[in-house]
């Protein structure tokens, strides 16, 4: 009998935790399943516990995060980094995104913002469910003779659903303007069928940040086959071999992070 199903007693560990997990943290890669992923807080968010899921000391270039923010907490005052991008994707719930300077708009599952180097966002929750965000970091790398891209607050509906790669059963999700090369980075929404796969095993430069939305499947890694399913987490750093292959019978979606369009620091 497999451990979830076995009785599990609320104040008791569940049957089968002990030394059973599923995460694995590699030299250039990181499989992460929610249960293990410990809380913080940020000063500048008030009534807001942070999940972080990258960062430099995994070896990542970027920082990403789930945010699970309380009715009334979010940001403080409107913030903003100098020389740091910031990205967000609604998971669930509804918030109030506002560029500053415009009007706020609700904010829930499937929306987006893209805030440039030093622009200052208010992201707030005043209803009276929980919401649950995903966020993303990364310092801006310039490129001589490009402009800094501007801000975009927009939802995954009014995205095309396209697919370049011949397959049956892919489709892609380009939530920044594809191709730009003012962006340094790509977020894209991945969609299989089950039964479709990369047709082969990669290993590129990009890192990745993926954040598995819908769905199930085999995800590969270096060496290895990893079962991932919703909420799961995985970082990939350059080069690192990987493939996805769906599983189970309905379609399966991650949301990928991809560092793109510049030339590598030698
Ligand atoms: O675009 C990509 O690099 C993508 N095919 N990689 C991935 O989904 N792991
Ligand atoms: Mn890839």
């Amino acid at each position: 009998m497999r451990p979830h199903q076995l009785p599990q007693i609320p104040g008791r560990p569940a049957v089968g935790a002990i030394g059973h997990n599923r995460g694995v943290v590699a030299p250039n890669y990181a499989f992460m399943p929610p249960e293990g992923v410990l809380v913080s807080r940020l000063p500048h968010l008030e009534k807001t516990i942070i999940r972080i899921l990258a960062a430099p000391v995994l070896g990542a270039a970027f920082a990403q995060y789930v945010f699970e923010i309380e009715p009334g907490g979010g940001t403080r005052a409107p913030f903003g980094e100098d020389g740091i991008q910031h990205f967000y994707y609604g998971l669930s719930g509804e918030a109030a995104f506002a560029i500053e300077g415009q009007t706020a708009t609700p904010f829930r599952k499937g929306s987006f913002a893209y805030l440039p180097p030093g622009t200052r966002f208010s992201l707030r929750n005043d209803s009276t469910e929980p919401v649950r965000v995903l966020a993303l970091r990364k310092r801006y790398e310039p490129a001589p003779g490009l402009a800094v891209p501007e801000p975009i607050l927009s939802h995954q509906d009014s995205v095309p659903v396209t697919n370049h790669t011949g397959m049956e059963g892919r489709g892609f999700q380009f939530l920044l303007p594809h191709g730009d090369l003012r962006f340094d980075f790509e977020m894209n929404l991945m969609w299989f069928k089950p039964g479709t796969c990369f047709p082969d095993v990669e290993t590129h430069v990009m890192e990745h940040g993926l954040y598995m939305l819908e769905g199930q499947g085999l995800y590969f890694l270096g060496r290895d086959w990893h079962e991932i399913w919703a909420r799961d987490f995985i970082w990939m750093g350059g080069y690192c071999p990987q493939q996805f292959y769906p599983t189970g019978f309905d379609d399966a979606c991650y949301l990928l992070y991809k560092n793109v369009n510049r030339d590598v620091a030698l």
